[in-house]
């Protein structure tokens, strides 16, 4: 169906039963919504809109059936130290470091904010360890909610991992806990909490671990190198739009923010000379946000991505993330001028059923006149092929073609969510995108907390679903995964599958085999795609398969692989 032919349909439904929906809900008898609370809490601030856009008539007045929390719970911001940027905090084997999360002062646009950070900076330190070491990192949780710290795509101790739940009890506030951290891959990785990520990692707590490969011609040459993490986050005007206090709101899309950010700041400032190679190490730390990034024209070159190098670098126009996936670029500014730093996507509106171009500036690259020197030119136009990966993948392509031997859905259930949002979703599934760039329907997506909302990994085999999947497989064995997003549930979204402690490889997407491989950690799922994924179940432990939608894992998405000792 075209977006417009949907668009008409939707409000066709609207004019028949948007004003029907209002007249039987008055919008302050609460008695009237189940579960909905009292529109005269702090959670009622009415929420942003996008241009053009207003508040459903059957849901002006609720609120989230939640009490709204922000960092601090109203600390006097300027009494809290102020954050300051990533320190480059080298480390060796055997070496620790002690990781505190506390509560920061944090300006936006002159605007002064209680957020967290680890060790007074946002993003967190960035460490840098030799491929092959292990650290010792001594976590104390200073903030206000429960916390831990997961090491994402490291192939670490499994006691280490940080899974609330799974391998840990949550630190308390005050609290602290000892983590064994080793790094058998080179590569980009991030740490952050694994308790209401919805909260702790959108203030602030994220940050990055650069590993180096022994190898100084690991990746081509570059003049110089670049850490961005990429977020967002959801304002008013000047203030903050507070999260759900007993559980995450924003439960059916995630709570996609309206300013972006590169390392938790909105005006990103890079300078390079003429003809500067720079490599970027990104990541994307959003709750729910995938980004299509590019940098005013300049060329890009994708080396790696969350585990590994690609096959073969590649030239590519733009590089989509989801949340928690890296990709390592090289980008070359050949002329003097200003380069913007964009994310161009394609916008929906679920109301109007129209999808229209959105592009939003992160950043300025600044070239000045001056000659890059060295000159990387010649290195920067060469795509190397990396045959050790070859050599590396070419152990697994005889397992490409087996059967799968597991099967997963992707859907959701719903329960108590107020009528008009049921009933609108009715129709707007008529059509869906294969990946929602923005959020289209921020009114509903508000409303909806994980109390009503639950997103769901199915075991196709038996049935079982999220906590009750209890999957083991042997240590050494290669599993392969086929994941099916159902394109016909309630609200289907695209979910990156992030599975802990293994590494794996997305060999095909709707049967169509993946022409250069990488070893990745996280793997975008689009609506009505299926993904099969080879895992290299190598390092024993219970490990977590879940949607990285922060929202998405708070309203249930989450299974445990075991990986038995062989
Ligand atoms: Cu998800």
């Amino acid at each position: 169906m075209s977006g417009t032919a949907r668009g008409l349909l939707v409000a066709a439904a609207l004019a028949a039963g948007g004003a029907r929906l209002a007249a039987q809900q008055p919008t302050h008898d609460m008695g009237a919504m189940p579960g909905m609370a009292a529109s005269d809490t702090a959670m009622s601030m009415p929420i942003p809109m996008p241009a053009g856009m207003v508040m459903m008539p059957g849901l002006v007045g609720l609120a989230p059936d939640v009490s709204p929390f922000l960092p601090g719970r109203g600390a006097d911001p300027t009494r809290l130290p102020a954050a300051r940027p990533a320190k480059l905090t080298p480390l060796a084997d055997g070496d620790t470091l002690d990781l505190t999360a506390m509560l920061l002062r944090r300006t936006i646009h002159g605007h002064a904010f209680a957020m967290y950070g680890f060790n007074g900076q946002v993003p967190g330190p960035l460490i840098r360890v030799p491929q092959g070491a292990t650290i010792t990192v001594r976590f104390r949780n200073r903030i206000d909610l429960p916390s831990s710290v997961h090491w994402h795509g490291v192939r670490l101790d499994n006691r280490s991992d940080g899974a609330v739940g799974v391998t840990q009890e949550p630190v308390p506030p005050g609290g602290s806990f000892v983590y064994t951290v080793r790094f058998p891959d080179a590569g980009v990785y991030w740490y952050h909490p694994h308790v209401r990520e919805d909260v702790e990692q959108s203030m602030g707590l994220f940050g990055n671990l650069l590993v180096d490969a022994p190898d100084p011609d690991y990746y081509s040459p570059a003049n110089q190198e670049q850490a961005l993490v990429l977020g967002d986050l959801l304002m008013q005007a000047d203030t903050l739009i507070p999260y759900g206090g007993e559980a995450p709101d924003f439960a059916l899309m995630g709570r996609v923010g309206n300013l972006l950010l590169v390392n938790g700041e909105p005006d990103y400032a890079l300078h390079a000379h003429r003809g500067e190679v720079v490599r970027l190490y990104l990541t994307n730390a959003a709750s729910s946000r995938t980004f299509n990034l590019s940098f005013g024209g300049a060329p890009i070159k994708v080396l790696a991505s969350d585990v590994s190098r690609f096959e073969r670098e590649a030239r590519v126009p733009s590089v989509v993330l989801g949340p928690a996936e890296r990709y390592i670029v090289e980008v070359r500014f050949d002329r003097p001028g200003r380069y913007a730093l964009v994310n161009a996507v394609q916008a929906i509106n679920h109301y109007r059923g129209e999808f229209q171009a959105e592009v939003d500036t992160l950043g300025i690259v600044t070239v000045d006149s001056a000659p890059a020197a060295p000159d990387h030119g010649a290195a920067f136009d060469r795509l190397r092929a990396n045959a050790a990966v070859s050599r590396e993948v070419d152990r697994f392509r005889p397992y490409f073609g087996k059967p799968p031997d597991k099967r997963l859905t992707l859907t959701v259930r719903t329960s108590g969510l107020p009528l008009a949002t049921v009933q609108f979703m009715t129709i707007d599934t008529a059509y869906y995108a294969p990946v929602e760039w923005v959020d289209g329907m921020p009114d509903m997506n508000w409303l909806s907390t994980s109390k009503q909302v639950r997103w769901i990994l199915r075991d196709d085999a038996t049935g079982k679903e999220n906590g009750a999947i209890d999957w083991h497989v042997k240590q050494g064995s290669v599993v392969k995964l086929r994941i099916v997003n159902d394109p016909r549930s309630f609200h289907p979204m695209q979910h990156p599958i992030h599975l802990h402690g293994q590494r794996m490889l997305v060999i095909a997407r709707d049967g169509v085999p993946t022409a250069n491989l990488v070893w990745k950690d996280t793997a975008i799922i689009p609506v009505g795609s299926t993904v099969d994924l080879l895992i290299d179940a190598s390092n024993p432990g219970a490990w977590m398969l879940h949607c990285h939608i922060a929202e998405h894992l708070g309203a249930g998405m989450m299974a445990v692989l075991h990986v038995d000792p062989g």
